[in-house]
């Protein structure tokens, strides 16, 4: 078995940002417009609620206008022929790139490309082998789809492959264009996304030789069914006769019980995790948590340490990106990984739909 490290991180975001007041502008336009021709209300949104119940004050969107729009209220996106790069793919080299240039790694020195996110494009050809092209990689490449542990879970399949001996280093890739998911019209969901990418280079540890290097000490993955967070979207409806737009197949979401059921399994998790290495929580410099929710973040981290956490332990982005389903943890580690020290732990967590729960701990070099 090798010994594996993370040794570069990527991260990249549109240019557009939308806040909490201007996308309450065009929702609350549209509900008007909506209440006038029709029987039923809907209840207005405010900016306020927002960021009170989920710390969000804004988030980058690919495709600001059509979202802002009350006669749209969605993304609108232009199609690229199948000769041109995809949207999805160059989201993708957007923070790959980096992630290879702080790894000091170039094409020749990766075997394997993963892009892992909540959503792909299109089934197939698969994003990573398109990405895999653009960037001249030889090797193999996949698409995976685990929504908010997408990230986690699959550095975890970097983990293995590298260890195992069946890749020197492999490139993970976390393109989360969100926003075509989103159902703007949902005053309980239209807040809650972001869009962005995120990549990240595993290798073996004798390979490495970058600025900032992590071995990675342990990774624990856990599932539980659960229809509390939900998208039908899918192939069927070509099938089924369904309406391929209804609300069902865009993201919804018992926030509430998400929030119950998912805070303690989260803790409970990373409790473990860190025992079972000799650790107690108290050894770790700087928690990385998946970024859905800042009460979320707070909660679990009072849970594990029985204090405060502050922004310099359980540094909190989605202020900036919202919840930008597998990324965020990835996020949280890109910005503020530079000042560990040598010897320093830190954990990357992500937990939401499916449930899922992805947890890497980590020692800087
Ligand atoms: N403006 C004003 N009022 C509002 C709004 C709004 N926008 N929304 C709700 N309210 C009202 C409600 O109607 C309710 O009123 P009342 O008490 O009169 O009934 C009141 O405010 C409280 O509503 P909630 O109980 O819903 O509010 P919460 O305080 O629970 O906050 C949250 C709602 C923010 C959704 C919160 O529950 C939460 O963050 N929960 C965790 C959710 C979570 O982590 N989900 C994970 C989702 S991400 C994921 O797993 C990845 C999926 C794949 C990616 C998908 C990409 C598109």
């Amino acid at each position: 078995m090798h010994p594996v490290v993370i040794s570069g991180v990527g991260l990249w975001h549109p240019e557009d940002v939308i806040t909490n007041e201007e996308l309450v502008t065009a929702y609350n336009v549209y509900v008007e417009r909506y209440n006038e021709t029709h029987d039923d209300e809907l209840p207005a949104s405010s900016a306020e609620f927002i960021e009170k119940a989920s710390g969000i004050r804004q988030r980058y969107t690919y495709r600001k206008a059509g979202v802002l729009d009350p006669e749209r209220m969605r993304p609108q996106l232009e199609v690229r022929g199948d000769d041109e790069l995809s949207h999805q793919a160059e989201f993708a080299l957007n923070a790959a790139r980096p992630a290879l240039a702080a790894a000091g790694k170039t094409a020749e020195d990766i075997d394997m490309v993963i892009v892992s996110c909540a959503y792909t494009q299109r089934s197939y050809p698969a994003i990573a082998i398109e990405v895999q092209a653009a960037l001249g990689i030889e090797g193999s490449a996949f698409d995976m789809l685990v929504a908010c542990s997408a990230a986690t879970f699959a550095l975890q399949r970097a983990h293995d492959a590298i260890a195992a001996g069946s890749a020197r280093a492999v490139l993970v890739i976390n393109p989360e264009l969100t926003s075509p998911q989103v159902n703007y019209c949902d005053r309980d969901g239209h807040f809650i996304f972001g869009d962005v990418a995120t990549a990240m280079v595993l290798e073996r540890g004798q390979d490495a030789g970058a600025d900032h290097v992590y071995d990675v000490l342990g990774l624990r993955a856990k599932t539980v069914y659960s229809n509390n967070i939900r998208s039908n979207f899918g192939y069927l409806s070509y099938a089924d006769d369904s309406d391929p737009y209804a609300a069902d197949k865009l993201f919804h979401q018992n926030g509430r019980k998400v929030f119950k059921e998912v805070c303690p399994m989260a803790a409970d998790h990373l409790q473990q995790q860190v025992g079972e290495l000799g650790l107690s929580t108290e050894d770790i410099r700087r928690w990385w948590l998946h970024q859905a929710n800042i009460n979320m973040n707070q909660l679990i981290i009072r849970r594990l340490l029985g204090s405060e956490p502050g922004q310099d332990i359980a540094p909190i982005v989605l202020d900036e990106f919202a919840n930008t389903a597998s990324a965020g943890s990835i996020i949280a580690f890109a910005r503020h990984h530079e000042d560990l020290e040598a010897g320093d732990h830190g954990v990357i967590c992500s937990f939401g739909a499916g449930y899922s729960i992805g947890s890497l701990v980590l020692r800087k070099r």
